[in-house]
């Protein structure tokens, strides 16, 4: 059977999360990674061109490598997105560029390229962590992947029900995409290593609002639980 292919009989895979556990379902389980670009990540790029500090976000890296091992030996389906806009800027709303007294904004030319643009050094997702040939790349002109993009019809047609999600910042894209997911009826799981602010209250905070409430928008789980998850047999 090719690995990718969901097998109505696979068992779950229990992974100790909060506020319960998950049963991470094989094959029908997407890892969803968020905007892991130049552009949030480095100097000079769109992140620092607001003011912060952006070594804050190295430290999803490996983690984000250590998921996307995981999926890719399993055969399982990967998303990244990438927060961009076409050159001449037409899917970027003046309100989104004008927000703000950015040292540079959106379009404008840096260090890497145009902030945010699509082709330009800054807008490429980190070679550590970069999608293989294949894989699902989605550019996205807002804070959330399924705004303004094909990634629902693209979740469908795989038979996805479950998004195991990673990267860029917490508070602002994941955790939108997150709420996104949630109102889409997809079971959201945040890996808490793989993620990551400028702000480390913000990003947990972000995590406490989404387990709380008995999980209102989703659960959070602790990368070696996750990576620890063995096949439940039958009943476990
Ligand atoms: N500014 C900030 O924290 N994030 C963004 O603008 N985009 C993403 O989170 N990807």
């Amino acid at each position: 059977m090719n690995p990718s292919t969901p097998s109505a009989t696979a068992s779950p895979w229990r992974v100790r999360a909060r506020p319960f556990d998950f049963l991470l379902q094989p094959g029908r389980a997407a890892l969803v990674v968020i905007d892991m670009q130049r552009d949030f990540i480095e100097p000079g790029g769109f992140g620092a061109s607001l003011g912060n500090d952006v070594s804050h976000l190295a430290a999803a890296i490996a983690p984000v490598q250590a998921l996307l091992a995981l999926w890719r030996a399993q055969g399982w389906p990967v998303v990244h997105t990438r927060e961009s806009h076409g050159p001449d800027l037409s899917d970027c709303p003046p309100a989104k560029r004008e927000r703000g007294q950015p040292s540079l904004r959106i379009g404008d030319p840096g260090p890497m390229g145009r902030l945010l643009v699509r082709g330009e050094l800054g807008c490429d997702i980190v070679p550590e962590v970069a999608p293989w040939p294949g894989e699902c790349v989605v550019d996205k002109p807002g804070k959330g992947a399924f705004y303004a993009t094909a990634l629902q019809a693209h979740l469908q047609a795989l038979g996805v029900t479950q998004l195991v999600v990673a990267g860029v910042t917490t508070e602002v894209c994941v955790q939108t995409t997150l709420r996104e997911a949630n109102d889409r009826g997809y079971d959201c799981l945040l890996v808490e290593e793989a993620t990551a602010s400028y702000f480390p209250a913000f990003k947990q905070a972000a995590i406490e609002m989404v387990v709380a409430q008995g999980g209102i928008v989703g659960w959070a789980a602790h990368l070696e639980d996750l990576l620890q998850a063995d096949p439940a047999p039958a009943g476990r």
